[in-house]
Parts: C-alpha cells; sequence; structure tokens
C-alpha cells in the first residue's frame, strides 16, 4: 500500500502520479473501512480523494493556509496530515474529531462545522496576511451548496471588489446533502454541462499536459476566461463580481488538477478554480445514493447502509406534518437543505406545493416563514437546534417583535453525539428563552411530541 508510505504532506513529493492514483485507491479503501466501523462523513471524502492529493502537492501548509468549508469533507486531509493512525478512534469521545480541530493538528487553520463560513475566515486570514507584509497562499474548499449561502455571497461581494489574493476552489458535486437546490446551482450545472465549454475544457487539458507549452496553456485559460466563455456560458457571475473563475475542471484528474493549482498560485488577484466532482466517488452504493452516504451510522461495507426504520423524534414529526396537512390547507413546511434529516420528506412527496428547500439559508429560512405567516399560511420550519442558531436576529426582529405566526420545529436539541461540538443543540433555551412572545414548547418524548 502507498499509503504505508505517506504520513506527511511531504511525502506525496516524492510519489509519481501514477503512485498517486494508487494512493487515491489506497485512501478510499481506508475511508470506507475506517467510516464504515465508526460512522462519519463518507461521500463526500470520498469525492475530494483527488482535490485534496492535488491540493497538498501544490501548497506548503507549514506556509500556506487552507479552510474547509463545513469540514465533514477534511478526512482525507487529516488522513495525509499525519492522522492516519487515529482514524479507529474517529468522532469517539476524545478521539480524532470529524471537523477541523486547531488543537488536533498545526495544519488545521480555522475549526468549521457550520456551513459558508470559509471564503469570510480565508479572507480575514489573507488581508491579516497582507498587512502583516507576509506571502503565504490562503485557500477555502467550498462545496456547490455551501456557495450559495449568504455568508459566502457576503464574502465574495467584499473579496471581489477590494481584490484581495487568495484562492476559493469550488468542490462542485451538485449535491448538498440531497440535491442542490437554488440559481447558482443551476448556474453551475448550466457552466459544467455546456457542451462546446466542455470540448474547450478538453483543449486546456491537452495543452496542460504538455509542460513545454505551459505558459502558453495558462494563456489559453486566461482567454478563455476573458472571451470566449462570454459566448458559452450563460452568464459569468463569478467574473463581474470581480473573481478570476478557471473552470470547469475535472476533480478527479491529479495531474491537471495540480498544474491548474500551482498556476493559480501566482495569479495576483481572487481566484475561483470550479472543480467538478462525484460525490460518493469510487464506492458504487455511494454513488447511487450520495445522501444516503454523506452521513453514515456503523455499516457492513459488503452489504451498505440499511436505512434504520426506527421510529425518531424526527420521523415521528414528520407523519405528524402530513396528518396535520390534510387536516389544515394553510400549513407549508420549510427546510434549509436538510429535508431527510428533519423527517420531512414524505411531506415533500405529498404535498410539493406547500413545501419549501430553500437550500443552506437558515437566516432566508426564518424571514421567508415570516413572510409566509403575513400572507395568512402557518409555515413550520424544521430545523437543527445548532443552525438556527444563525436566524437569531430573524427570529426576534422578523417573526416575534411582528407576533407573526411561525412554528419552529427544532430538530436535534440537545447533546448530538459524534460530530462534537459545532453540532451540540445545547444553546437554544438560552438564546430563545430571552425572546418576547415566543412560547416554547419541548416535549420529553414521542407521545408528547
Ligand atoms: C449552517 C449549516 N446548515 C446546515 C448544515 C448541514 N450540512 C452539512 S454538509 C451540508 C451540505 C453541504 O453541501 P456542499 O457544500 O455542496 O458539500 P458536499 O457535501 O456536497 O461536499 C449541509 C446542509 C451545516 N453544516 N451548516
Amino acid at each position: 500500500m502507498i499509503l504505508d508510505k505517506v504520513n506527511n504532506p511531504k511525502d506525496l513529493n516524492h510519489l509519481t502520479i501514477k503512485e498517486k492514483k494508487i494512493l487515491a485507491t489506497d485512501i478510499r479503501e481506508f475511508l470506507i473501512e475506517k467510516v464504515s466501523a465508526n460512522g462519519g462523513h463518507l461521500a463526500s471524502n470520498l469525492g475530494v480523494v483527488e482535490l485534496t492529493i492535488a491540493l497538498l502537492s501544490s501548497f506548503d501548509f507549514d506556509e500556506d493556509k487552507v479552510i474547509f468549508d463545513v469540514g465533514h469533507q477534511s478526512y482525507v486531509y487529516k488522513i495525509l496530515t499525519g492522522r492516519k493512525k487515529e482514524f479507529d478512534r474517529l468522532r469517539k469521545y476524545k478521539g480524532l474529531r470529524g471537523f477541523p480541530y486547531r488543537k488536533e493538528s498545526k495544519y488545521d487553520f480555522f475549526e468549521t462545522g457550520h456551513s459558508s463560513t470559509s471564503i469570510s475566515a480565508a479572507l480575514g486570514m489573507a488581508r491579516a496576511r497582507d498587512i502583516k507584509k507576509e506571502t503565504y497562499n490562503v485557500i477555502s474548499v467550498i462545496g456547490d451548496g455551501s456557495i450559495s449561502n449568504g455568508m459566502s455571497l457576503e464574502a465574495i461581494n467584499d473579496l471581489g471588489y477590494n481584490k484581495t489574493k487568495m484562492i476559493i476552489i469550488l468542490n462542485d458535486n451538485g449535491m448538498s446533502i440531497s440535491n442542490n437546490v437554488g440559481g447558482i446551482s443551476s448556474y453551475l450545472s448550466r457552466i459544467s454541462i455546456n457542451e462546446k465549454y466542455l470540448k474547450l475544457k478538453n483543449k486546456v487539458k491537452h495543452c496542460l499536459d504538455d509542460t513545454k507549452v505551459g505558459n502558453v496553456s495558462f494563456k489559453i485559460l486566461s482567454r478563455i476566461k476573458d472571451g470566449i466563455r462570454t459566448f458559452l456560458v450563460p452568464s459569468q457571475y463569478f467574473e463581474a463580481m470581480g473573481l478570476t473563475y478557471i473552470g470547469p475542471i475535472d476533480g478527479h484528474d491529479i495531474s491537471l488538477m495540480t498544474k491548474v493549482f500551482r498556476r493559480a498560485k501566482n495569479i495576483n488577484n481572487p481566484i475561483i478554480i470550479h472543480v467538478v466532482t462525484k460525490k460518493g466517488y469510487g464506492y458504487q452504493p455511494a454513488i447511487l445514493n450520495p445522501d444516503i452516504y454523506h452521513a453514515v451510522p456503523p455499516f457492513d461495507p459488503k452489504k451498505g447502509v440499511v436505512k434504520d426504520k426506527k421510529e425518531t423524534y424526527s420521523s415521528f414529526f414528520g407523519k405528524a406534518m402530513v396528518k396535520l396537512a390534510s387536516q389544515n390547507e394553510k400549513l407549508v413546511a420549510i427546510t434549509a437543505a436538510m429535508k431527510d434529516g428533519v423527517g420531512l420528506l414524505e411531506f415533500f412527496q405529498k404535498y410539493p406545493n406547500r413545501s419549501f428547500d430553500v437550500g443552506i439559508a437558515e437566516e432566508h429560512a426564518v424571514t421567508f416563514a415570516s413572510g409566509l405567516a403575513s400572507g395568512g399560511l402557518i409555515p413550520v420550519l424544521a430545523i437543527y437546534s445548532t443552525f438556527l442558531q444563525r436566524g437569531f436576529d430573524q427570529i426576534i426582529h422578523d417573526v416575534c417583535m411582528q407576533k407573526l405566526h411561525v412554528i419552529f420545529a427544532i430538530d436535534r436539541a440537545g447533546i448530538v453525539g459524534n460530530d462534537g461540538e459545532t453540532h451540540q443543540g445545547i444553546f437554544d433555551l438560552s438564546y430563545l428563552s430571552l425572546i418576547p412572545n415566543l412560547v416554547i414548547i419541548s416535549p420529553k418524548t414521542i407521545k408528547e411530541l
């Protein structure tokens, strides 16, 4: 196994591309073995194996800094930055964290868990670097689900306007936990599937493969950026925001990504590199059901994940919602990219016109619910306790001050276990009980719920 020989990022320097491809296979085997034993985030990590190898082959994280947005896809990075042996205690008490953790490694530069913080944080680091006249690279690795969130868009708005040098690697797998939703997601898929553009992309790859014309090839990339794409891609969101856009490139091609990443270092502008990957890559059950394999309990890799039919608060809540909806046509349901987790799948299937998945956008979800209530409906926003923290001001300003009839169905309240401290639902009673006009009901059994 080549993975046995790789204990820290510098070990990658001795490997050929062929060996790195074998390493990718070793890593996938390792991931499946360890995650099936302990539970954890599988599909997203399988999708970023080549991306992470290319990243560590292109940057020097003794100097440079990277932030993994959400951080659930940082397992491969942990494996390659000296934490391989700790995977037997993945997500266990005092064991290896399931998300980046600064005390765990000098290579974890910023802690994540809630989505869409990475561009803001990376931009802050880059500005600190510039003020201190330092020269390292700062990179945000962010998914297509997380980039559509308000915080990401606010950060891009600032980044592009002020032209700070940093790199965003957009890992586009077309999925959030389930299918991604929203305008940005359909914009990205329009770029990725545009046929003429894909042909050009192959030309770029061809040029980059020829080392003699390396510089020429980058000019081609720039020419695509500057002109040709204007005809081919319906709109140019990132360029219009002031970023240099490169892509889409194949996120399973280590050699291509390494070349593009290395060249991106020399561009003195904010850059977004659009990398297309497949969630679950290399493990057929996860490719077929990336939502089920997003976060898994322990399972037998040969049999795959067997969905637990046990009644939970979430499943019971979902059933009650379906029943109540048949009795009251004003009832509508909202989720922020978590319809399965909060038990709303059946409701979404039965009442598509009364169901809203707003994407990873909790602040919007809360104010949107208050708008629905103002319009005479009864919105139920089903949301994990920890993510509702994002909507604190909106609950006060848009719901409670106006005394609007919005129902928050708070899921995963209390200690949630293995995902660790970013995901515990332990603050809700404190931060909600101080808000006027809000009735808090805390059922202690499914029957009471
Ligand atoms: C604020 C917030 N809301 C919801 C979540 C739950 N969550 C974790 S990962 C994820 C999907 C992220 O999708 P994407 O960024 O495309 O990454 P992928 O898993 O596809 O690699 C969601 C909704 C979260 N971590 N943070």
